[in-house]
Parts: structure tokens; C-alpha cells; sequence
């Protein structure tokens, strides 16, 4: 067995090297290794990540010392599952006593190279500080999972993501420079920039472009109402995070039919940026790969935080293994999704997602004893004719009933829809299992989503959203 490449804990990778052109992995043996001996050296540096973050932060000594673990206790993965989980509202707490970056910070203040944040517009906002090192690590992380999805240097990356607090656009350009590739930070979120980026793409053409998925559709009924074809900005890869669409079928199917290229999942959340650990290759482009020695991603439980068997659902929970600055141990995602292990196309030994992250456990709608997943909806809509490209879904209580209404665009015009709503209507309901009050609207009349779309609309009272 090789040495795994450039594996030691603080981490700090050459920054000259490249891959040789013809290989499809920037780091051969970490990529392809036999799982148990990465699972084995993955071991060694949850302990040593864990005796760091232990003896350079309160926040995870006085989490430790009252659960009665040490870092040295972690001889198994068992001992490493008994690790209490960290949640958002712990981190918001440790900011809002010990602002601005929280007692989970654990390297010096004047290391920190980046500061970014959640939007804050559901609550109070979290900060995240990302070292010096770190940023360097973290270009280097996705600069080799870019390679992984065939980027290239010298390839042109269009990054069509908000570029201010959030960390996607500026992980996808650190990495993407890394990788001496010729940037665009384009951006997104200004008006009339959307137009604007048709003209761009059209002038440029990049090989690569990074935004999330209900941005590149909305881009594409952009481009189609100037009359260019989205074809013809020639891209060969698109890469997506932020939200759940690149692997919801019919969202992934309207992607690569709109442009012609290869359709990329990724992402897993800001706090653990490299976020783009989970995601999927040029061999393996379904699904997210499991990049198990840049994150350790576990799968659990969403109840006792155990890991489930591979095969089952679960939810993601991720441990850091490189960074220095923030490191996140077993952090919470409150997401859902199915993991298995299976021999991978692209020669990967990793584990995968194979529906990516369908949702968020908040964003389930319980009615009426059933779990509808908002992106069943959209699936399923985006397959109908005439279907107009967007929709919304409210969730009401009428009397001692919830109801729930789907709004969806319609491309006929209004006196035409009525076996558009009756077949579209009754389909949802036999897709779902509850009772759908089925409205169509107007094509174009629902607002597109610039960044993260938001479709449901939960006006009951006992549902909070955080
Ligand atoms: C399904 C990962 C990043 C930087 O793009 C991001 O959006 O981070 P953020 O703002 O912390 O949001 C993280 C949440 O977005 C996740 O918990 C998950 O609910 C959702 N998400 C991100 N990427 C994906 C995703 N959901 N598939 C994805 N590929």
C-alpha cells in the first residue's frame, strides 16, 4: 500500500502541485484506497482533530468534559458516535457570549483571513472565520473534487453564485484558482444581472459554471427570452450547491437538456466548507461521493446521532479533518438523505448518496400523518406538459383540517386549463397521498428564486420555521 498523499494533521499542501494530465484523481491512493485502511487513518485524525479542538477551545472542553469523554477515548467509530452532536442554536449561543466568532474559535483571532455568514434573515446571523492556512487547505480540497468533475487548468469557471456572505461562490473561486483555472466571478442578485450573464456566457464561453440549480434555470428561461440557445455557451460542466435540484430527476433532466452539459451535485453547509466534500465526479456524475478524507461524513440517526447501515436514510453529520480555524466535530445538518457503498464507476472508493440530499427535516411538510418532500413536488410538476417552470405551496389550517393548496404556472392560456388542472391535480394527489387543492396561474407570474428557492409557505401556527 502507497502512503496516502500529503496526510498529516495541521495539514499544509504544496501549492505547485498538479496532477498528472491523464490521471482522473489529483490524489491516486487517498482517492482509491480499500475503505477499511482509510477508515483506519481517518481514526487516527478524528483523535488528534479532537485533541486540538480540545485543548484550544472552551467550547468543546466544557461540551467533552460534562458528556465524560476525552479526545483519547476515541479508539472506534462506536466511541466517536457516543461524540454529543453540535447544533446551529449552540453555536449562535457561544457567538452571542463570546462575539463575534464564538469559544469554538480555535486559533488566533489575527489567523483569521475570511470572515462570512449565514444570511442571518431567519434569525440572528452566525460568522464564520476561516485561518489563513485553512483557506489555503480548503482552495486545495476543491481544487482536487473539481478535478475529480474534469475541470482542468486553464479551463474558464463562471461563478454565478452571490458573492458577499455566502461561502459558495467564494469556495468555488479559491478552489477554482487553485486549480489555475481563469475565473469569473460574475456573481447574481443584482438587477439585471441575469441578463447581463447571458451576454457573458454567450462572449466567454466557459467550460465550467458554478451557481445553485434554481439559478441556472432561471437563467436558462432568461437566455430562451433573448433567443439564444443556452446550448451555445458550450459548457461542459455545471456544479451545483445550495439547495436540493441536482439530484431531483426532472430538475437534473431540465438542467442538461437547457445547456448540453454534465450536471454536478454538490454541497454539504457553509460551516463546513470544504462543502463541497460531498460531490460527485466526471465517472460518477449521480449522486454525491463521499470525499471521507477531506470530511468525515456520517449518516445517522436523526434521533440517537448512531451511524444507520449503508443502504439506510439518515441524517448527515460531518467532522472536519483538516481545518484548524472553526473545525466542526460531528456539527448536525438536520438533513435527510440515503447512503450507500458500492463500487463506483469512476474507481472511488467512497461512499455515496445516490439521491444527493433530498431536504431539509424542517422542510418536510407533515400533513395529515403523511411526510411530503417539497422536492417530490417539483419533480413531479417539471414532468407535466405545460407546466410553466415555477410554483408555490401553502399549507393552511381550515378549521380542524390542514389543508394543502399547490399553485403551480401554467404555459395555456387561462381559458384553456381546465384538464391541465384536473390531471395535474389529481396526478400530485396520488403521487403524495393527501388531498391537493390544485390552482394553476400564469407563466412567468411566481417569482424565480436568485439564490435558494423557497416555495412553501407554512401558514399554520404550530409550525416554526428557525
Ligand atoms: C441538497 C453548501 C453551500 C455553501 O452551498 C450552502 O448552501 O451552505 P449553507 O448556506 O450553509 O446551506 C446549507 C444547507 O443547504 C444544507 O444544510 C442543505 O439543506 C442545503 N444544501 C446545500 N447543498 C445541497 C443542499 N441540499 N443538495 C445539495 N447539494
Amino acid at each position: 500500500m502507497a502512503a496516502m498523499e500529503e496526510w498529516a494533521f495541521p495539514t499544509r499542501y504544496d501549492q505547485d502541485y498538479l496532477p498528472d494530465p491523464d490521471s482522473p484523481y489529483w490524489f491516486p491512493v487517498r482517492e482509491t484506497m480499500d475503505p477499511a485502511e482509510r477508515d483506519a487513518a481517518v481514526l487516527v485524525r478524528l483523535r488528534e482533530v479532537m485533541e486540538y479542538a480540545y485543548s484550544t477551545s472552551d467550547f468543546y472542553k466544557t461540551k467533552w468534559d460534562a458528556a465524560g469523554l476525552k479526545p483519547a477515548d476515541i479508539t472506534s467509530f462506536e466511541a466517536f458516535e457516543q461524540v454529543p452532536v453540535v447544533t446551529k442554536a449552540e453555536m449562535r449561543e457561544s457567538q452571542a457570549t463570546h462575539p463575534p466568532f464564538g469559544d469554538y474559535l480555535c486559533c488566533d483571532e489575527s489567523e483569521v483571513h475570511h470572515i462570512h455568514g449565514t444570511s442571518g434573515t431567519t434569525g440572528a446571523p452566525t460568522a464564520f472565520a476561516l485561518g489563513r492556512r485553512d483557506w489555503e487547505v480548503i482552495a486545495d480540497n476543491q481544487a482536487r473534487i473539481l478535478w475529480g468533475m474534469g475541470v482542468r487548468p486553464g479551463d474558464t469557471v463562471f461563478v454565478a453564485a452571490l458573492f458577499s456572505l455566502y461561502l459558495g461562490s467564494w469556495g468555488a473561486m479559491t478552489a477554482a484558482e487553485r486549480l489555475r483555472c481563469r475565473v469569473l466571478p460574475f456573481g447574481a442578485g443584482a438587477q439585471g444581472m441575469t441578463a447581463r450573464a447571458v451576454t457573458w456566457l454567450a462572449r466567454v464561453k466557459p467550460a465550467a459554471f458554478y451557481a445553485t440549480p434554481s439559478y441556472a434555470l432561471r437563467l436558462a428561461e432568461v437566455a430562451e427570452a433573448e433567443k439564444i440557445d443556452p446550448r451555445e455557451f458550450g459548457l461542459k460542466v455545471m456544479f451545483f450547491s445550495g439547495e436540493p435540484g441536482a439530484s431531483v430527476p426532472s430538475v437534473r433532466q431540465a438542467i442538461e437538456d437547457s445547456f448540453g452539459a454534465t450536471v454536478i451535485d454538490c454541497g454539504t453547509m457553509a460551516e463546513m466548507t470544504p462543502f463541497m466534500s460531498a460531490s460527485a465526479t466526471a465517472g460518477t456524475p449521480d449522486g454525491m461521493l463521499l470525499w471521507q478524507d477531506i470530511v468525515w461524513h456520517e449518516v445517522c440517526d436523526p434521533d440517537s446521532f448512531r451511524t444507520v447501515p449503508y443502504g439506510s436514510e439518515g441524517t448527515p453529520v460531518y467532522t472536519h479533518l483538516e481545518r484548524t480555524s472553526q473545525p466542526m466535530i460531528r456539527l448536525a445538518s438536520n438533513d435527510l438523505t440515503r447512503w450507500v457503498m458500492e463500487d463506483n464507476p469512476c474507481g472511488r472508493t467512497y461512499p455515496k448518496l445516490p439521491e444527493g440530499v433530498y431536504g431539509r427535516i424542517d422542510d418536510m411538510i407533515h400533513i395529515r400523518g403523511e411526510n411530503v418532500y417539497p422536492t417530490e413536488v417539483d419533480n413531479y410538476l417539471r414532468q407535466v406538459e405545460h407546466y410553466g417552470g415555477e410554483h408555490q405551496i401553502v399549507v393552511r389550517r381550515t378549521g380542524s383540517m390542514d389543508e394543502m393548496i399547490v399553485r403551480a404556472e401554467c404555459t395555456l392560456p387561462d381559458g384553456e386549463r381546465s384538464e391541465f388542472e384536473r390531471s395535474t391535480g389529481s396526478g400530485l394527489q396520488s403521487l403524495l397521498g393527501v388531498r391537493v387543492t390544485f390552482e394553476s396561474v400564469d407563466a412567468r407570474s411566481l417569482e424565480r428564486a436568485e439564490h435558494k428557492s423557497r416555495r412553501v409557505v407554512d401558514e399554520r401556527e404550530h409550525t416554526k420555521r428557525g
